[in-house]
């Protein structure tokens, strides 16, 4: 497999004005008749060159004519998948009839069966498996899509746009034919039949258009999409007010399937969603997936604009659709609920996830220049950093300027396919700023690392804040360039107030400072006493950041800090300083310490009744396994391990009082509801619980069982199921087994199970992960069962990192039994072993050995690229 190149884009040779597509829907055989209006593209380079359409090895080819005249074998010629036809007139319809077998298709991709439907995904590059095509997304198209399937098994038949007909064929099947009135590329195309209940509702735009809200399901999920068409009536009405953005089509539908690689998409007009992203019931959800399922319903929709009217000229400009409709989402979500807990949640994800991305063999650009396959790029960079990169736009320009540059970017670009150039390009012209240095944000791979010091001049009364700026070299890209950083900064006084200060000749308690240089000094004037400096509040720019705080300092930030996130920020510091030192005493044999400064920020914390629970909560989370792992110089997963439960326990001892007093304090009284104010109160009710049974109380130990038996809704039930499993608690058998018998009929709670089981430490852990695969409601070909189960095994840190190389070598084998099957999340499960080079000797030589033995096989694109690179 070779790689393709950004420098080497192109326009199309030939475009594509209208397609109309049937699909004859049967079990075994599906036949597709394309009629392709096609023409030559004026603006090509190249007026002579043949017509060369995408297509598949699962695509068969029964016959392919222009304007009618059916040619003949010797004028068309099928070459790496491509059907290339040599002589063409400039202007002609293309017909093209092929076959296809869905129901054979286990990527994922294209047209393909979930239970007893038919569904598809087409981006990136699945529709070239349905029928040949220019699958790529600067060819854009007028879609007509006709069905025709037996009726009585697939009442329900879908496609983009508005159903303009119904009737009987000659057969006696039916047929349903769909018109999209808006142009779109390949990718957002969507077809789905079935035997499915649907959810009605009505929203009624800003110009007072009525619009149709449909939600499929099949019949047995039906009672669990309330929540999600409340959340798509919100995110319609926000787009409408925070970016004057109206939905264009008279119906907006999603259906929901169980077999899906990714979490959702976008489809013009039928988004189509993994189930998991969509449903929701108390009983069976928790809080986390409920806001989960907001944020994805609210993603999809807000594509409609960012995505949809304006798409991506190339893939190597995702995060230009995929950034920019993170950023929103995050919006809308932060608005709904807190927005400091919400920003804290998404930057731990950042830094945990992304940065560990950006320090490894995949390291790319938010806009790479270059991929082997596209569908390994749906990345935490692309999205995550993405997103954080268009928030940083957001801080330079302000909540209005950003506003101006997104209305003129929707109205310059509406309709078009366009690149990450062109959205900087209108957020300058609309406020006359220029971000050329900014831009290189989209070019440099690498976590910058700012390195700060310090220095107050009491005489003077200026306090002086010297920054140094380096991105380590990543795959590709030995040196970088000095990029443009915005660091918002407070200070905080030992009275632990705002202190205020003048800075370029105005008074103020915050600033943005503009770091654009390897090193820069900025000075703060009438500074009154020695302050604490409030770094990189909000997390204004997705970089790492050292300063030498004291623990007295943290310790003051955390209770004082005016900045919410900051409070945090500071607290995670504190735990990672006592985490790591308590790794170093693990790792030199020595008897783990029992002091910590913690515990006072703690009790602090847990006396102060003004601040928000959830952000109690947050604080009281200690860095997770997988934080400490990115930080690790060479990651240690039995020290982490180790560290970790040590301080847990240290704190629930300490503060067991506290932790007891908190938890039966914040009960929630009401019925369920997915509220901010619940759901703070439980996060924060079960982050006690779990200190206060790590205190080994028996008291304890018996409140958490009784919140199992007593919880009537799946966020309580499931916090005690998981703290009774995590310490062994001598009920973890009985009620693990409860647990399933009494879910075993609904799919996303078994999928709890299996993580959880997975996840167990046992004795046995490789054979359970194993019992576990083999169980009847495991099934290999559903994604998010897969999911569970490996993901478990990722966390059972005694399994995985097993010295012997079990954990890692079982995970070699499900990646290449998957290999050709699914490649898109064969390529996924690699992850864990792409970090290898990070991993203590012993580890790092076992992983990098499974790696050599999967690159042994023959591998798809996907699985290729990610084990080659990785052990480059
Ligand atoms: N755009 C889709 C991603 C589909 C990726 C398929 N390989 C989901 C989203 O970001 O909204
Ligand atoms: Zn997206």
């Amino acid at each position: 497999p070779s790689a393709i190149y950004l420098k080497d884009y192109t326009v199309p040779n030939f475009l594509i004005d209208k397609t109309e597509l049937t699909f004859d829907l049967d079990e075994t055989q599906t036949i597709v008749t394309s009629r392709l209006h096609v023409r030559r593209n004026p603006d090509s380079l190249e007026q002579t060159s043949p017509l060369v359409l995408d297509g598949g090895e699962d695509v068969k080819l029964i016959g392919v004519a222009i304007d009618d005249y059916a040619l003949p074998q010797e004028e068309f010629a099928i070459k790496d998948d491509k059907l290339v036809i040599t002589a063409t007139p400039n202007e002609f319809v293309l017909t093209c009839e092929t076959m296809i077998e869905p129901q054979n298709n286990t990527k994922l991709e294209g047209l393909y069966r979930s239970s007893s439907m038919f569904c598809t995904q087409c981006e990136a590059e699945g529709f070239r498996h349905i029928t040949y095509y220019l699958d790529r997304p600067d060819v854009m198209s007028i879609f007509t899509t006709t069905i025709i399937a037996d009726e009585s098994r697939y009442p329900v038949m879908l496609s983009n746009g508005n159903e303009i007909e119904r009737g009987k064929t000659d057969e006696g099947k039916t047929f349903v034919t769909w018109h999209d009135p808006f142009k779109k590329p390949a990718y957002l195309f969507a077809l789905v039949a079935g035997n499915l209940e649907v959810l009605n509702d009505t929203f009624t735009t800003m110009s007072g258009r009525d619009v149709k809200l449909q939600i499929f399901t099949e019949k047995h999920n039906i009672d669990k999409v309330d929540f999600a068409m409340d959340s798509l009536k919100r995110s319609m009405k926000w787009d409408e007010e925070v970016y004057g953005r109206e939905y264009d089509l008279d119906i907006f539908m999603i259906v929901a399937v169980d077999d899906f690689n990714m979490g959702a998409m976008e489809n013009k007009g039928l988004n189509i969603f993994n189930s998991s992203c969509l449903l929701a019931s108390p009983e069976t959800t928790t809080d986390d997936a409920y806001l989960r399922v907001e944020a994805v319903v609210a993603h999809e929709y807000f594509h409609n604009w960012s995505g949809n009217r304006v798409t991506c000229r190339d893939w190597f400009q995702l995060s230009l659709k995929e950034g920019f409709t993170v950023f929103r989402d995050q919006c809308f979500s932060a608005d709904t609920h807190s927005d400091v807990v919400k920003r804290v949640e998404d930057v731990s994800f950042l830094k945990t996830t992304q940065f560990a991305e950006d320090a490894g063999p995949m390291a790319h650009p938010i806009r790479p220049a270059s991929f082997i396959e596209i569908s390994n790029f749906y990345t935490l960079t692309i999205y995550e950093k993405g997103a954080e990169v268009v928030r940083m736009i957001h801080t330079l320009l302000g909540e209005e300027g950003f506003r101006k540059g997104s209305d003129l970017y929707f109205e310059r670009h509406d309709g078009q396919a366009v690149t990450c150039d062109d959205f900087v390009q209108a957020m300058e012209d609309a406020n006359g700023v220029d971000l050329s240095q900014f831009k290189r944000w989209y070019s440099q791979a690498g976590t910058p690392r700012l390195t700060v010091s310090d220095h107050y001049d009491e005489q003077a009364q200026t306090y002086s804040l010297t920054i140094r700026q380096e991105t380590p070299p990543t795959p590709n890209q030995p040196t970088k360039l000095a990029l443009h950083i915005p660091v918002k900064v407070g200070l905080v006084s030992n009275a632990n107030e705002a202190l205020s200060f003048s800075f370029a000749g105005q008074t103020q308690d915050e600033v943005v400072l503009h770091v654009n240089d390897v090193e820069q000094t900025f000075v703060f004037e009438h500074v009154a006493s020695k302050p604490v400096p409030s770094l990189l509040r909000g997390f204004s720019a997705p970089v790492k950041l050292d300063y030498d705080y004291s623990t007295e300092q943290l310790l003051q930030l955390m209770s004082g800090d005016p900045d919410g996130f900051n409070r945090w920020s500071a607290s995670q510091q504190l735990a990672v300083n006592e985490l790591n030192a308590l790794i170093k005493q693990y790792q030199n044999g020595q008897t783990l310490t029992e002091q910590t400064h913690l515990v006072e920020g703690f009790k602090a914390l847990l006396a102060d009744k003004t601040l928000d629970p959830a952000m109690v909560a947050l604080i009281l989370g200690l860095p997770s396994q997988a934080y400490m792992s990115e930080l690790a110089e060479k990651i240690d997963p039995q020290a982490i391990k180790a560290a970790r439960e040590h301080l847990r326990v240290v704190a629930g001892k300490a503060l067991q009082a506290e932790f007891k007093h908190v938890y039966e304090s914040n009960t929630v009284s009401e019925a369920y509801q997915a509220s901010a104010e619940q759901i703070a109160k439980r996060s924060l009710k079960n982050a006690a619980l779990m200190y206060w049974v790590a205190s080994g109380s028996d008291e304890a130990k018996a409140a958490v069982v009784h919140q199992y038996r007593d919880a009537d809704n799946m966020t309580d039930q499931y916090a005690a199921l998981s703290c009774i499993v995590h310490f062994e608690l001598s009920e973890a058998d009985e009620l693990l087994n409860a647990f399933f018998e009494q879910w075993q009929h609904e799919a996303l709670v078994v999928n709890k199970w299996l993580m959880l089981s997975a996840a167990r430490e046992q004795e046995n852990g490789l054979e359970q992960i194993k019992a576990l695969m083999q169980h009847p409601n495991f099934d290999i070909k559903n994604p998010n069962k897969l999911r569970a189960v490996i993901g478990g095994l990722g966390q059972n840190v005694d399994t995985f990192h097993n010295l012997d190389g079990s954990g890692y070598a079982f995970l070699a084998d499900q990646i290449i039994l998957l290999n050709k099957r699914n490649p898109q999340i064969a390529s996924r499960l690699c992850t864990p072993l792409t970090r290898w080079q990070r991993m203590v000797p012993a580890l790092a030589e076992k992983m990098k050995g499974e790696l050599e033995r999967i690159a042994q096989e023959d591998l798809s694109k996907d699985v290729y690229e990610v084990v080659s690179k990785s052990l480059a």
